[in-house]
């Protein structure tokens, strides 16, 4: 078996240093999984998937954050309206931030994160940690680990979710 490098022909013009995790969501729904780049030196870059091998950068269209600082991201339907979000850890400028897929656009949630305190945050995750079915917020940090439930039941009973939505908010499958 052998691999092939598509990175460049992709259209995926990634940095050689800065970058700290890949996380990948089908953001747009469209069927194929697309690319969040998490860069400390820089802006994060969101990559959607074109098909045939073919990535295009849609940072700005979708409203991610342009600063540097981000550390690391995690993906799911934490709101179970049956498209993919995404949560981003960091130190400032960047900084902690919740976006809310809102078809073709992420909207920052600043009212959950706001126990956070604007504390730098290294690490994130989502998991349902007080098994209640609803997905909650894991932030780690050099002031500890914050945990954020209550604010994460946003709209709860609406929307349809992704297969298994029923059992709470969930994680996308390529992860
Ligand atoms: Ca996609
Ligand atoms: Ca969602
Ligand atoms: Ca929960």
């Amino acid at each position: 078996m052998t691999f092939t490098d598509l990175t460049l022909p992709a259209g995926l013009n990634l940095p050689s240093q800065g970058a700290r995790q890949v996380a990948f969501g089908d953001f747009d729904g469209e069927g194929a999984p697309d690319l969040f780049l998490v860069r400390s030196d820089a802006a994060c870059q969101l990559f959607l998937n074109q098909r045939q091998d073919l990535f295009r950068n849609r940072t700005v269209d979708w409203g991610i954050r342009l600063d540097r600082g981000a550390r690391a991201a995690a993906v799911a339907d934490f709101d179970r309206d049956g498209d993919w979000d995404l949560a981003a850890a960091g130190a400032r400028p960047h900084g902690s931030v919740l976006y809310r897929n809102e078809g073709g656009k992420f909207v920052p949630d600043e009212a959950i994160l706001q126990p956070l305190g604007g504390a730098e945050t290294e690490w994130v995750q989502f998991l349902d940690y007080d098994n209640d079915t609803w997905l909650d917020l894991v932030f780690a940090g050099p002031s500890g680990i914050r945990r954020l439930g209550e604010g994460v039941r946003l709209r709860p009973g609406r929307g349809r979710g992704p297969p298994g939505a029923d059992r709470g908010g969930q994680a996308p499958p390529s992860q």
